[in-house]
Protein backbone atom coordinates (compact mmCIF):
# COMPACT_ATOMS: atom_id res chain seq x y z
CA UNK A 1 0.00 0.00 0.00
CA UNK A 2 1.16 3.64 -0.73
CA UNK A 3 2.60 5.77 2.05
CA UNK A 4 0.15 8.89 3.00
CA UNK A 5 1.56 11.66 4.61
CA UNK A 6 -0.76 13.49 7.01
CA UNK A 7 0.28 16.54 7.17
CA UNK A 8 -1.32 18.70 4.57
CA UNK A 9 1.27 20.30 1.84
CA UNK A 10 1.16 24.13 2.42
CA UNK A 11 2.93 27.15 1.22
CA UNK A 12 4.03 30.65 2.64
CA UNK A 13 0.78 32.21 2.38
CA UNK A 14 -0.74 30.41 4.81
CA UNK A 15 1.22 31.07 7.50
CA UNK A 16 2.02 34.20 9.60
CA UNK A 17 4.83 35.18 12.11
CA UNK A 18 3.70 35.73 15.82
CA UNK A 19 5.88 38.96 17.09
CA UNK A 20 8.26 38.01 19.97
CA UNK A 21 9.61 40.78 22.27
CA UNK A 22 11.42 43.49 20.52
CA UNK A 23 14.07 44.35 23.15
CA UNK A 24 16.00 47.76 22.51
CA UNK A 25 18.78 46.12 20.65
CA UNK A 26 16.44 44.55 18.28
CA UNK A 27 16.88 47.50 15.44
CA UNK A 28 17.26 47.05 11.62
CA UNK A 29 20.86 48.39 12.11
CA UNK A 30 21.99 46.12 14.31
CA UNK A 31 20.13 42.99 12.00
CA UNK A 32 23.07 40.42 10.62
CA UNK A 33 21.58 38.56 7.39
CA UNK A 34 24.44 36.32 6.92
CA UNK A 35 24.36 33.17 6.58
CA UNK A 36 26.01 29.84 5.37
CA UNK A 37 26.25 28.67 2.18
CA UNK A 38 28.05 25.41 2.29
CA UNK A 39 28.29 22.82 4.97
CA UNK A 40 30.93 23.06 8.07
CA UNK A 41 31.31 21.06 11.33
CA UNK A 42 30.53 22.46 14.81
CA UNK A 43 32.64 25.28 15.81
CA UNK A 44 33.66 26.22 12.64
CA UNK A 45 32.72 28.66 9.53
CA UNK A 46 31.58 27.72 6.11
CA UNK A 47 34.18 28.31 3.58
CA UNK A 48 31.78 30.51 1.77
CA UNK A 49 29.08 32.85 4.10
CA UNK A 50 26.83 35.05 2.05
CA UNK A 51 26.24 38.57 3.65
CA UNK A 52 22.55 38.76 2.40
CA UNK A 53 20.49 35.17 2.32
CA UNK A 54 19.84 35.48 -1.57
CA UNK A 55 20.90 33.73 -4.26
CA UNK A 56 19.93 34.20 -8.34
CA UNK A 57 17.80 31.23 -9.94
CA UNK A 58 19.76 29.15 -12.36
CA UNK A 59 18.06 30.36 -15.18
CA UNK A 60 18.57 31.59 -18.63
CA UNK A 61 16.51 34.75 -17.87
CA UNK A 62 18.04 35.52 -14.54
CA UNK A 63 21.71 34.57 -14.05
CA UNK A 64 23.96 36.51 -16.74
CA UNK A 65 26.99 38.27 -15.93
CA UNK A 66 25.51 41.45 -15.24
CA UNK A 67 22.94 40.08 -12.94
CA UNK A 68 25.59 38.16 -10.70
CA UNK A 69 27.93 40.83 -10.54
CA UNK A 70 25.43 43.42 -9.04
CA UNK A 71 24.21 41.01 -6.63
CA UNK A 72 27.77 40.00 -5.59
CA UNK A 73 28.17 43.26 -4.97
CA UNK A 74 25.22 43.31 -2.52
CA UNK A 75 26.37 40.55 -0.76
CA UNK A 76 24.36 37.37 -2.41
CA UNK A 77 25.32 35.72 -4.97
CA UNK A 78 24.17 33.96 -8.21
CA UNK A 79 24.10 30.69 -10.17
CA UNK A 80 25.16 31.65 -14.13
CA UNK A 81 22.62 29.13 -15.78
CA UNK A 82 24.13 25.84 -17.48
CA UNK A 83 21.96 25.83 -20.26
CA UNK A 84 24.53 26.88 -22.86
CA UNK A 85 27.66 25.94 -24.26
CA UNK A 86 30.37 25.04 -21.59
CA UNK A 87 32.31 27.70 -22.99
CA UNK A 88 29.94 30.29 -22.92
CA UNK A 89 29.14 29.66 -19.92
CA UNK A 90 32.44 29.60 -18.26
CA UNK A 91 33.08 32.77 -20.37
CA UNK A 92 30.54 34.28 -17.75
CA UNK A 93 32.13 33.08 -14.90
CA UNK A 94 35.33 34.97 -16.06
CA UNK A 95 33.44 38.35 -16.45
CA UNK A 96 32.41 38.12 -13.28
CA UNK A 97 35.60 36.91 -11.91
CA UNK A 98 37.34 39.39 -13.71
CA UNK A 99 35.08 42.35 -12.37
CA UNK A 100 36.77 45.17 -10.33
CA UNK A 101 34.54 47.69 -8.75
CA UNK A 102 35.65 51.05 -10.32
CA UNK A 103 37.54 49.07 -13.51
CA UNK A 104 35.33 49.00 -16.51
CA UNK A 105 35.71 47.01 -19.57
CA UNK A 106 35.36 49.16 -22.22
CA UNK A 107 32.40 48.39 -24.08
CA UNK A 108 32.22 50.95 -26.85
CA UNK A 109 35.06 50.47 -28.96
CA UNK A 110 36.40 51.39 -32.51
CA UNK A 111 39.51 51.13 -35.01
CA UNK A 112 41.38 54.04 -36.27
CA UNK A 113 39.73 53.74 -39.88
CA UNK A 114 36.39 53.87 -38.87
CA UNK A 115 34.10 56.45 -39.22
CA UNK A 116 32.06 59.45 -37.51
CA UNK A 117 28.47 57.48 -38.97
CA UNK A 118 30.03 54.43 -36.83
CA UNK A 119 30.57 56.68 -33.98
CA UNK A 120 27.00 57.24 -33.79
CA UNK A 121 25.61 54.33 -34.03
CA UNK A 122 27.72 53.12 -31.38
CA UNK A 123 26.96 55.61 -29.06
CA UNK A 124 23.14 55.43 -29.54
CA UNK A 125 23.32 51.63 -29.00
CA UNK A 126 25.02 51.75 -25.80
CA UNK A 127 24.43 55.13 -24.41
CA UNK A 128 27.86 55.69 -23.39
CA UNK A 129 29.81 58.72 -24.97
CA UNK A 130 33.48 57.53 -24.47
CA UNK A 131 34.96 55.26 -27.10
CA UNK A 132 38.04 53.53 -27.03
CA UNK A 133 40.24 53.47 -30.04
CA UNK A 134 42.09 49.98 -30.95
CA UNK A 135 44.30 48.45 -33.24
CA UNK A 136 41.31 45.48 -33.70
CA UNK A 137 38.55 47.86 -32.60
CA UNK A 138 38.14 45.34 -29.61
CA UNK A 139 37.73 45.56 -25.62
CA UNK A 140 41.24 44.68 -25.11
CA UNK A 141 43.35 45.29 -28.62
CA UNK A 142 46.34 47.91 -28.22
CA UNK A 143 45.16 51.78 -27.24
CA UNK A 144 45.25 54.14 -30.08
CA UNK A 145 43.05 56.71 -29.12
CA UNK A 146 39.71 58.24 -27.24
CA UNK A 147 36.81 59.39 -28.47
CA UNK A 148 34.49 61.16 -26.45
CA UNK A 149 31.71 63.91 -27.22
CA UNK A 150 33.64 66.63 -27.44
CA UNK A 151 35.77 65.39 -30.30
CA UNK A 152 33.20 65.40 -33.10
CA UNK A 153 29.92 67.66 -34.13
CA UNK A 154 27.67 65.71 -35.66
CA UNK A 155 25.67 68.70 -37.39
CA UNK A 156 29.11 69.96 -38.72
CA UNK A 157 31.37 67.19 -39.72
CA UNK A 158 31.45 64.84 -42.40
CA UNK A 159 29.59 61.87 -41.36
CA UNK A 160 32.79 60.02 -43.50
CA UNK A 161 35.08 61.39 -41.65
CA UNK A 162 37.63 59.11 -40.40
CA UNK A 163 37.92 57.90 -36.37
CA UNK A 164 41.69 58.66 -36.52
CA UNK A 165 41.20 62.49 -37.71
CA UNK A 166 39.55 63.70 -34.60
CA UNK A 167 40.11 61.20 -31.70
CA UNK A 168 42.69 62.19 -29.10
CA UNK A 169 44.76 60.08 -30.09
CA UNK A 170 47.20 57.64 -27.40
CA UNK A 171 50.10 60.46 -27.33
CA UNK A 172 47.97 63.33 -25.58
CA UNK A 173 46.26 60.57 -23.25
CA UNK A 174 46.69 59.98 -19.64
CA UNK A 175 46.55 56.77 -18.87
CA UNK A 176 47.30 54.90 -15.97
CA UNK A 177 48.69 51.46 -15.59
CA UNK A 178 47.20 47.66 -14.66
CA UNK A 179 47.69 46.39 -11.29
CA UNK A 180 46.99 49.69 -10.00
CA UNK A 181 43.98 50.52 -6.75
CA UNK A 182 40.60 52.60 -7.69
CA UNK A 183 42.56 54.98 -4.89
CA UNK A 184 45.72 55.62 -7.54
CA UNK A 185 43.56 55.38 -10.37
CA UNK A 186 40.97 58.24 -8.75
CA UNK A 187 44.44 60.46 -7.59
CA UNK A 188 45.31 60.68 -11.41
CA UNK A 189 41.44 61.95 -12.81
CA UNK A 190 41.62 64.45 -9.88
CA UNK A 191 44.95 65.62 -10.35
CA UNK A 192 44.34 65.94 -14.31
CA UNK A 193 40.78 67.27 -14.38
CA UNK A 194 40.01 64.05 -16.64
CA UNK A 195 36.48 62.41 -17.25
CA UNK A 196 38.28 58.98 -17.98
CA UNK A 197 41.28 57.28 -17.29
CA UNK A 198 42.31 54.37 -19.59
CA UNK A 199 44.06 51.29 -18.13
CA UNK A 200 46.62 49.43 -19.99
CA UNK A 201 48.79 46.89 -19.80
CA UNK A 202 52.64 46.69 -20.73
CA UNK A 203 51.82 46.35 -24.51
CA UNK A 204 49.87 49.52 -24.35
CA UNK A 205 46.85 46.93 -24.83
CA UNK A 206 43.37 48.77 -22.93
CA UNK A 207 42.36 46.53 -20.33
CA UNK A 208 39.54 49.04 -18.50
CA UNK A 209 38.19 52.75 -17.81
CA UNK A 210 38.11 54.21 -14.50
CA UNK A 211 35.14 56.90 -15.06
CA UNK A 212 35.01 59.89 -13.01
CA UNK A 213 31.65 59.68 -11.95
CA UNK A 214 31.62 55.99 -10.98
CA UNK A 215 33.86 57.21 -7.90
CA UNK A 216 30.63 57.96 -5.55
CA UNK A 217 28.92 55.04 -7.27
CA UNK A 218 32.21 52.09 -5.90
CA UNK A 219 32.54 53.68 -3.16
CA UNK A 220 29.98 52.13 -0.60
CA UNK A 221 29.15 48.26 -0.78
CA UNK A 222 30.10 46.98 2.71
CA UNK A 223 28.19 43.86 2.51
CA UNK A 224 30.06 42.97 -0.99
CA UNK A 225 30.59 39.53 -1.42
CA UNK A 226 34.32 38.55 -2.41
CA UNK A 227 37.38 36.54 -1.59
CA UNK A 228 40.65 37.31 0.12
CA UNK A 229 41.72 38.01 -3.43
CA UNK A 230 38.86 40.18 -3.67
CA UNK A 231 37.36 38.55 -6.19
CA UNK A 232 33.41 38.76 -6.35
CA UNK A 233 31.97 35.27 -5.97
CA UNK A 234 29.92 33.52 -8.11
CA UNK A 235 28.45 30.20 -9.05
CA UNK A 236 27.00 27.89 -11.62
CA UNK A 237 24.39 25.44 -12.50
CA UNK A 238 25.72 22.23 -13.75
CA UNK A 239 23.95 18.81 -14.91
CA UNK A 240 24.26 15.20 -14.78
CA UNK A 241 25.38 14.56 -17.97
CA UNK A 242 28.19 16.59 -19.21
CA UNK A 243 29.46 16.98 -15.51
CA UNK A 244 33.02 15.61 -16.63
CA UNK A 245 34.04 18.45 -19.37
CA UNK A 246 31.71 21.26 -17.56
CA UNK A 247 33.01 21.21 -14.11
CA UNK A 248 36.87 21.27 -15.14
CA UNK A 249 35.94 24.60 -17.64
CA UNK A 250 33.91 26.06 -14.78
CA UNK A 251 36.85 25.45 -12.13
CA UNK A 252 39.39 26.70 -14.44
CA UNK A 253 37.41 30.29 -15.07
CA UNK A 254 37.53 30.60 -11.28
CA UNK A 255 33.97 29.37 -10.43
CA UNK A 256 33.47 29.61 -6.34
CA UNK A 257 30.77 27.12 -5.97
CA UNK A 258 28.62 24.65 -8.36
CA UNK A 259 24.43 23.86 -7.95
CA UNK A 260 23.55 20.54 -9.45
CA UNK A 261 20.45 21.84 -11.23
CA UNK A 262 17.66 19.25 -11.61
CA UNK A 263 13.64 19.97 -10.57
CA UNK A 264 13.98 16.20 -9.15
CA UNK A 265 17.18 15.68 -7.78
CA UNK A 266 16.67 12.51 -5.47
CA UNK A 267 18.37 10.30 -7.80
CA UNK A 268 21.29 8.04 -8.51
CA UNK A 269 22.60 10.82 -11.25
CA UNK A 270 23.23 13.25 -8.65
CA UNK A 271 25.03 10.87 -6.78
CA UNK A 272 27.23 9.82 -9.43
CA UNK A 273 28.39 13.13 -10.12
CA UNK A 274 28.82 14.55 -6.56
CA UNK A 275 30.98 11.05 -6.50
CA UNK A 276 32.68 12.20 -9.73
CA UNK A 277 33.17 15.82 -8.48
CA UNK A 278 34.74 14.68 -4.89
CA UNK A 279 36.59 12.26 -6.12
CA UNK A 280 38.63 14.54 -8.49
CA UNK A 281 38.83 17.69 -6.33
CA UNK A 282 37.91 16.68 -2.38
CA UNK A 283 36.64 19.84 -0.46
CA UNK A 284 38.02 22.08 -3.20
CA UNK A 285 35.23 22.55 -5.30
CA UNK A 286 31.85 23.45 -3.17
CA UNK A 287 28.41 21.34 -5.20
CA UNK A 288 25.07 22.14 -3.85
CA UNK A 289 22.44 19.32 -4.69
CA UNK A 290 18.67 19.08 -5.61
CA UNK A 291 15.90 19.72 -5.24
CA UNK A 292 14.26 17.35 -2.39
CA UNK A 293 11.15 18.02 -0.77
CA UNK A 294 11.78 15.66 1.78
CA UNK A 295 13.72 13.97 4.11
CA UNK A 296 14.31 10.88 2.46
CA UNK A 297 15.61 13.17 -0.51
CA UNK A 298 17.78 14.87 1.96
CA UNK A 299 19.70 12.13 3.51
CA UNK A 300 20.37 10.94 0.42
CA UNK A 301 22.31 13.82 -1.00
CA UNK A 302 24.32 14.81 1.71
CA UNK A 303 25.55 10.72 2.25
CA UNK A 304 26.22 11.23 -1.65
CA UNK A 305 28.50 14.47 -0.54
CA UNK A 306 26.35 17.53 -1.59
CA UNK A 307 27.76 21.10 0.73
CA UNK A 308 23.77 22.09 -0.03
CA UNK A 309 20.56 21.19 -0.44
CA UNK A 310 18.21 22.77 -2.62
CA UNK A 311 14.59 22.49 -1.93
CA UNK A 312 11.63 22.61 -3.71
CA UNK A 313 9.35 21.12 -6.12
CA UNK A 314 6.67 23.08 -8.82
CA UNK A 315 6.63 25.73 -6.82
CA UNK A 316 8.22 28.62 -9.37
CA UNK A 317 6.36 31.20 -10.78
CA UNK A 318 7.13 29.64 -14.01
CA UNK A 319 7.34 26.35 -13.14
CA UNK A 320 4.09 23.87 -14.15
CA UNK A 321 5.84 20.46 -12.88
CA UNK A 322 2.91 19.72 -10.61
CA UNK A 323 0.45 19.99 -13.31
CA UNK A 324 2.33 18.16 -15.82
CA UNK A 325 3.85 15.37 -13.75
CA UNK A 326 2.15 15.44 -10.40
CA UNK A 327 5.11 15.60 -8.23
CA UNK A 328 5.93 18.08 -5.66
CA UNK A 329 4.98 19.53 -2.26
CA UNK A 330 3.59 22.54 -0.67
CA UNK A 331 7.09 24.45 0.19
CA UNK A 332 6.65 25.42 3.35
CA UNK A 333 5.85 21.84 4.15
CA UNK A 334 8.93 20.65 2.26
CA UNK A 335 11.13 23.56 3.68
CA UNK A 336 9.68 22.31 7.37
CA UNK A 337 10.12 18.71 6.75
CA UNK A 338 13.66 18.94 5.32
CA UNK A 339 14.90 21.35 8.00
CA UNK A 340 14.01 18.74 10.78
CA UNK A 341 16.41 16.64 8.78
CA UNK A 342 19.06 18.78 8.30
CA UNK A 343 18.84 19.47 12.58
CA UNK A 344 18.88 15.72 13.07
CA UNK A 345 21.86 15.59 11.00
CA UNK A 346 24.00 17.82 12.62
CA UNK A 347 22.88 17.14 15.93
CA UNK A 348 24.10 13.45 15.10
CA UNK A 349 26.98 14.06 12.81
CA UNK A 350 28.22 17.45 14.07
CA UNK A 351 28.04 18.85 10.33
CA UNK A 352 25.83 21.56 9.81
CA UNK A 353 24.27 21.23 5.99
CA UNK A 354 22.49 24.36 5.01
CA UNK A 355 19.91 24.15 3.10
CA UNK A 356 18.25 26.71 0.30
CA UNK A 357 14.67 27.44 -0.21
CA UNK A 358 14.07 27.28 -3.88
CA UNK A 359 11.16 29.42 -5.86
CA UNK A 360 7.37 30.21 -4.98
CA UNK A 361 8.66 33.40 -3.01
CA UNK A 362 6.10 36.16 -4.15
CA UNK A 363 6.14 38.60 -0.91
CA UNK A 364 9.10 39.88 1.07
CA UNK A 365 7.37 38.74 4.33
CA UNK A 366 7.64 35.54 2.58
CA UNK A 367 11.46 35.56 2.58
CA UNK A 368 11.43 36.06 6.44
CA UNK A 369 8.89 33.02 6.78
CA UNK A 370 10.96 30.36 4.72
CA UNK A 371 14.13 31.73 6.93
CA UNK A 372 12.39 31.01 9.97
CA UNK A 373 10.93 27.96 8.68
CA UNK A 374 14.74 26.83 8.90
CA UNK A 375 16.06 28.08 5.39
CA UNK A 376 19.28 28.89 5.32
CA UNK A 377 19.22 31.13 1.96
CA UNK A 378 16.72 31.84 -0.76
CA UNK A 379 16.53 31.21 -4.34
CA UNK A 380 14.68 33.00 -6.72
CA UNK A 381 14.04 33.56 -10.25
CA UNK A 382 10.34 35.99 -10.95
CA UNK A 383 12.27 38.08 -7.90
CA UNK A 384 15.49 39.42 -9.69
CA UNK A 385 13.84 38.98 -13.45
CA UNK A 386 12.06 42.03 -12.94
CA UNK A 387 15.30 43.79 -12.43
CA UNK A 388 17.45 45.84 -14.88
CA UNK A 389 20.44 43.54 -14.62
CA UNK A 390 18.80 40.35 -15.89
CA UNK A 391 19.65 39.02 -19.24
CA UNK A 392 16.23 39.44 -20.89
CA UNK A 393 14.30 42.16 -22.90
CA UNK A 394 12.77 45.25 -21.18
CA UNK A 395 9.34 45.61 -23.40
CA UNK A 396 6.41 47.85 -23.02
CA UNK A 397 2.98 46.50 -23.24
CA UNK A 398 -0.12 48.94 -23.12
CA UNK A 399 0.83 51.33 -19.99
CA UNK A 400 3.46 49.20 -18.08
CA UNK A 401 6.73 47.98 -18.97
CA UNK A 402 7.55 44.09 -18.52
CA UNK A 403 10.37 42.18 -18.83
CA UNK A 404 10.55 38.60 -20.24
CA UNK A 405 11.07 35.22 -17.77
CA UNK A 406 10.34 31.69 -18.86
CA UNK A 407 11.33 28.61 -16.77
CA UNK A 408 13.97 26.75 -17.58
CA UNK A 409 11.53 24.05 -18.76
CA UNK A 410 9.80 25.71 -21.52
CA UNK A 411 10.35 24.89 -25.09
CA UNK A 412 12.09 28.37 -24.91
CA UNK A 413 14.94 27.46 -22.68
CA UNK A 414 15.02 24.19 -24.10
CA UNK A 415 16.80 22.82 -20.65
CA UNK A 416 15.59 19.47 -21.01
CA UNK A 417 18.84 18.11 -19.14
CA UNK A 418 17.16 19.48 -16.01
CA UNK A 419 14.33 17.37 -16.27
CA UNK A 420 16.22 14.23 -16.89
CA UNK A 421 15.13 11.04 -16.49
CA UNK A 422 18.23 9.28 -17.68
CA UNK A 423 18.37 7.06 -20.28
CA UNK A 424 19.55 8.08 -24.09
CA UNK A 425 16.34 8.92 -24.92
CA UNK A 426 14.31 10.60 -22.26
CA UNK A 427 10.58 12.01 -22.98
CA UNK A 428 10.75 15.94 -23.71
CA UNK A 429 7.44 17.58 -22.57
CA UNK A 430 7.35 21.15 -21.10
CA UNK A 431 7.73 21.79 -17.55
CA UNK A 432 7.64 25.57 -17.54
CA UNK A 433 5.92 28.59 -19.57
CA UNK A 434 7.15 31.81 -21.34
CA UNK A 435 6.08 35.00 -19.17
CA UNK A 436 6.44 39.05 -18.66
CA UNK A 437 7.13 39.97 -14.87
CA UNK A 438 6.63 43.39 -13.85
CA UNK A 439 9.44 45.62 -14.78
CA UNK A 440 11.06 46.77 -11.35
CA UNK A 441 14.34 49.14 -12.31
CA UNK A 442 17.66 48.84 -10.07
CA UNK A 443 17.69 45.92 -7.90
CA UNK A 444 19.83 47.92 -5.59
CA UNK A 445 16.88 49.90 -5.06
CA UNK A 446 14.80 47.22 -5.18
CA UNK A 447 16.53 44.79 -2.59
CA UNK A 448 17.04 48.00 -0.24
CA UNK A 449 13.50 47.73 0.30
CA UNK A 450 13.45 43.88 0.62
CA UNK A 451 15.87 44.08 3.21
CA UNK A 452 14.45 46.72 4.69
CA UNK A 453 11.52 45.38 5.48
CA UNK A 454 13.04 42.02 6.21
CA UNK A 455 15.01 43.16 9.03
CA UNK A 456 11.71 45.51 10.29
CA UNK A 457 10.02 41.84 10.41
CA UNK A 458 13.10 40.03 12.20
CA UNK A 459 13.07 42.95 14.85
CA UNK A 460 9.30 42.46 15.55
CA UNK A 461 9.94 38.39 15.99
CA UNK A 462 12.61 39.90 18.60
CA UNK A 463 15.75 38.30 16.10
CA UNK A 464 18.77 40.03 15.36
CA UNK A 465 20.02 36.75 13.35
CA UNK A 466 18.90 34.09 11.16
CA UNK A 467 20.29 31.89 13.65
CA UNK A 468 17.96 33.26 16.00
CA UNK A 469 15.01 34.18 13.97
CA UNK A 470 15.42 30.13 13.21
CA UNK A 471 15.54 28.97 16.72
CA UNK A 472 12.83 31.46 18.17
CA UNK A 473 10.35 32.19 16.44
CA UNK A 474 6.65 31.97 16.33
CA UNK A 475 4.89 30.64 13.18
CA UNK A 476 0.99 30.19 12.75
CA UNK A 477 -1.21 28.83 10.10
CA UNK A 478 -3.81 30.87 9.20
CA UNK A 479 -7.62 30.82 7.90
CA UNK A 480 -8.81 31.43 4.72
CA UNK A 481 -10.77 33.96 6.33
CA UNK A 482 -8.06 35.51 8.28
CA UNK A 483 -6.34 36.21 5.05
CA UNK A 484 -8.50 38.11 4.33
CA UNK A 485 -8.52 39.93 7.14
CA UNK A 486 -4.96 40.60 6.44
CA UNK A 487 -5.54 42.92 3.47
CA UNK A 488 -7.33 45.75 3.21
CA UNK A 489 -11.04 45.21 3.66
CA UNK A 490 -14.70 46.08 3.90
CA UNK A 491 -13.50 50.00 2.95
CA UNK A 492 -13.92 51.33 -0.58
CA UNK A 493 -10.42 51.65 -1.90
CA UNK A 494 -9.55 55.28 -3.92
CA UNK A 495 -9.03 54.79 -7.36
CA UNK A 496 -5.65 54.11 -7.74
CA UNK A 497 -3.33 56.21 -10.60
P1 LIG B 1 10.40 31.72 -8.70
O1 LIG B 1 11.36 32.48 -7.85
O2 LIG B 1 9.09 31.46 -8.04
O3 LIG B 1 10.22 32.35 -10.06
O4 LIG B 1 11.03 30.27 -8.93
C1 LIG B 1 12.29 30.06 -9.49
C2 LIG B 1 12.60 28.58 -9.46
O5 LIG B 1 11.69 27.86 -10.30
C3 LIG B 1 13.96 28.20 -9.99
O6 LIG B 1 15.00 28.42 -9.09
C4 LIG B 1 13.77 26.73 -10.30
O7 LIG B 1 13.90 25.90 -9.17
C5 LIG B 1 12.33 26.67 -10.75
N1 LIG B 1 12.19 26.60 -12.20
C6 LIG B 1 12.97 27.13 -13.16
N2 LIG B 1 12.45 26.80 -14.36
C7 LIG B 1 11.37 26.07 -14.08
C8 LIG B 1 10.46 25.47 -15.05
O8 LIG B 1 10.54 25.73 -16.24
N3 LIG B 1 9.57 24.64 -14.57
N4 LIG B 1 11.20 25.97 -12.77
Amino acid sequence: MAIYLNDVSRTFGEYLLIPGLTTKQCIPTNVSLKTPLVKFKTGEHAAIELNIPLVSAIMQSVSGPELAIELARNGGLSFIFGSQPIESQAEMVRKVKKFKAGFVISDSNLTPEQTLADVVTLVNKTGHSTIGVTDDGTPNGKLLGLVTSRDYRVEKDSSEKKVKDFMTPFSKLIVGELGMTLKEANQIIWDHKLNTLPIIDKNQKLQYFVFRKDYDNHRDNPLELSGADKKLLVGAGINTRDYKERVPALVEAGVDVLCIDSSDGYSEWQKETLAWIKGQYGDKVLVGAGNVVDQEGFNYLVEAGADFIKVGIGGGSICITREQKGIGRGQATALIDVAQARDAYFKKHGVYIPICSDGGLVHDYHMVLALAMGADFLMMGRYFARFDESPTKKLRIGNNFVKEYWGEGSNRAKNWQRYDMGGSESLKFEEGVDSYVPYAGKMKDNLNVTLGKMKATMCSCGSVTIEELQKYSKITLVSSTSIVEGGAHDVILKEQN
